[in-house]
């Protein structure tokens, strides 16, 4: 069986997990967030300090481009 969808709004709602390798404090963590939160179309951001793995779903005009550009722009470029 599928797992349901999480959003019923947004048809092209997407979810990307990326790896930031220099993440590691919660500055790096409340940076991040608040930069992809800004973003238009970003839903919701959620960063694990321990894991350094970055959860982020969106949908248009968000991009990955866009999401990446700005990870890399902000001083985490990420690798997926
Ligand atoms: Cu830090």
């Amino acid at each position: 069986m599928r797992p349901q969808q999480r959003y019923k709004k947004g048809v092209n709602m997407n979810t990307k997990s990326y790896y930031i390798s220099n993440i590691h404090c919660s500055h790096c963590v409340n940076t991040i967030e608040t930069e992809l939160c800004d973003l238009n179309g970003v839903h919701e951001v959620s960063v694990n300090l321990e894991t350094k793995q970055v959860d982020i779903t969106y949908e248009l005009p968000a991009t990955e481009e866009i999401i990446i550009k700005t990870l890399r722009e902000i001083g985490y470029p990420p690798q997926e």
